[in-house]
């Protein structure tokens, strides 16, 4: 059935809560716990077509996602972009709200908002027989999006009594059992960049800081650099290090680092996005964020200040078409285009796929911590990491197909936990016991 002006119209909506198993991942608001949660969204439509999105896991986006069919249902698919919009502007306020308290994890409305345009845009393409990536800004420019080799300090799960996998039976390459295991020193972030490097060619890296004092984490980045010369190598502590302690880890790495990302945050009554501009003034790198340009207000003050080069326009906070608006403005302003990522499963890898690939200009590598997933999926064939790039098929719509076992499998995991909010605070606690998140130190600083 077609509406008057003949696209497909919306028939149901479902929304799944899932779980996956994850890494005691290292960062400064602690250590990630055994699981990780996503809400899947699946919207099918009268041509008998299914369109997904996917989002951050928690309650807030999973109650967002849940109000979209009072209002999709019995619409049309050409009505995308209004049925976009008008999710987006229920969120604004509270996401506005919650920003101060969401630190820098973002699970905000507006996550809910990119999982419906991922959907809509899903089912647009299969409706037209097109992929995303060309219904995005100015459609397709590369056929392959380069990915980085998001790398963590790994804490030791044989020290909690938390329900970790032991990665035993997770594939064969090395890579599968390593990621599960402690990696607390250089000589082992080492291990696991070259287990990586051999199972997926990545060619850039970024080590998630904010763990250990600073001065010990740069030494493993130029470890890091020493062993792939040809890389681009970033560190990003997400703010930990105060604007004096930054510099001083910083200025003499301008042959190491080709960018540092969110090195330092506001202090002594400065703004966090002032404190950065000091801070590339200081040491003349360029500086990367998903922290103090995350939106277009956040973004018109960054600039003003000249305060980043990088802006991590994630698609699941920015929206896809809005993370490609930013690339377009990178393009034109002579800044460079890049995205952060959270856990995700692969469903969010084609998100990031086909947003990646309608970027304009040359990006730089995009994060994704799908390696610390990859083996378990939800779709039949997921995109793959090969060579470090990931290669966009001319398949319609996003070109995975859901995989309901899976799905349900992933489903009846979410079912059996107890918490399904990010708390990276509990698992660190196990570690050290009464730890508690502190914005300026380090999580093994204590
Ligand atoms: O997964 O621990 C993590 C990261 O720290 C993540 O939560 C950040 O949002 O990857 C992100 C970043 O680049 O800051
Ligand atoms: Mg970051």
């Amino acid at each position: 059935m077609r509406d008057v002006h003949g696209s497909p119209i919306i028939r149901e909506v479902q929304v799944v809560p899932v779980a996956g198993y994850d890494s005691m991942l290292m960062n400064i608001g602690g250590a990630h716990g055994p699981f990780f949660t996503r809400n899947i969204l699946i919207i099918k439509d009268s041509a008998g077509n299914v369109g997904l999105g996917e989002a951050p896991g928690g309650k807030v986006i999973l109650d967002s996602l849940r109000s979209i069919e009072s209002f999709v249902l019995g619409q049309p698919i050409a009505k995308m972009n209004q049925l976009v919009s008008k999710l987006h502007r229920v969120g604004k306020e509270s996401d506005f709200e919650d920003f101060g308290g969401g630190s820098w994890t973002f699970e905000l409305r507006v996550n809910a908002v990119s999982a419906l345009e991922a959907a809509l845009l899903d089912l647009m393409g299969k409706y037209l027989g097109v992929p995303v990536v060309d219904l995005l800004g100015e459609g397709k420019q590369r056929d392959e999006v380069e990915v980085l080799c998001y790398l963590f300090y790994v804490g030791d799960r044989r020290k909690t009594d938390l329900p970790f996998t032991s990665g035993a039976e997770e594939g064969n390459h090395s890579w599968y059992q390593l990621r599960r295991q402690e990696a607390m020193d250089t000589p082992s972030v080492l291990e696991l960049a070259d287990a990586a490097h051999d199972l997926y060619g990545f060619k850039d890296f970024k080590l998630k800081g904010g763990v250990l004092h600073g001065q010990e984490e740069m030494e493993t980045v130029k470890s890091l650099a020493k062993r792939f010369p040809d890389a681009r190598i970033t560190v990003d502590p997400n703010g930990a290090w105060s604007l004096q302690e930054a510099v001083d880890y910083c200025s003499n790495m301008r042959d190491v680092l080709a960018y540092v990302e969110d090195p330092c945050g506001g202090e002594q009554g400065f703004s966090s996005r002032e404190v950065m501009a000091e801070f590339k003034r200081a040491t003349g790198l360029p500086v990367a964020t998903n922290m103090i340009a995350t939106n277009w207000r956040e973004l018109r003050h960054a600039i003003m200040l000249d305060a980043i080069d990088i802006p991590l326009a994630d698609p699941h906070f920015w929206t896809l078409s809005g993370a490609v608006r930013v690339s377009q403005l990178c393009n034109d302003w002579g800044l460079t285009w890049g995205s952060h990522s959270n856990n995700h499963f692969d469903i969010s890898l084609a998100i990031f796929s086909h947003v990646g690939a309608a970027a304009v200009g040359k990006p730089t590598a995009l994060d994704t911590h799908w390696i610390w997933q990859d083996g378990q999926r939800l779709t039949k064939e997921p995109h793959q990491i090969i060579n470090g790039k990931i290669a966009i098929s001319d398949k319609p719509g996003l070109g995975v197909e859901i995989d309901e076992a899976k799905l349900l499998e992933a489903h009846e995991l979410y079912n059996k936990l107890s918490t399904v909010n990010r708390n990276d605070a509990f698992a660190m606690q196990h570690l050290i016991p009464g730890w508690q998140f502190d914005p300026k130190r380090p999580a093994m600083v204590r």
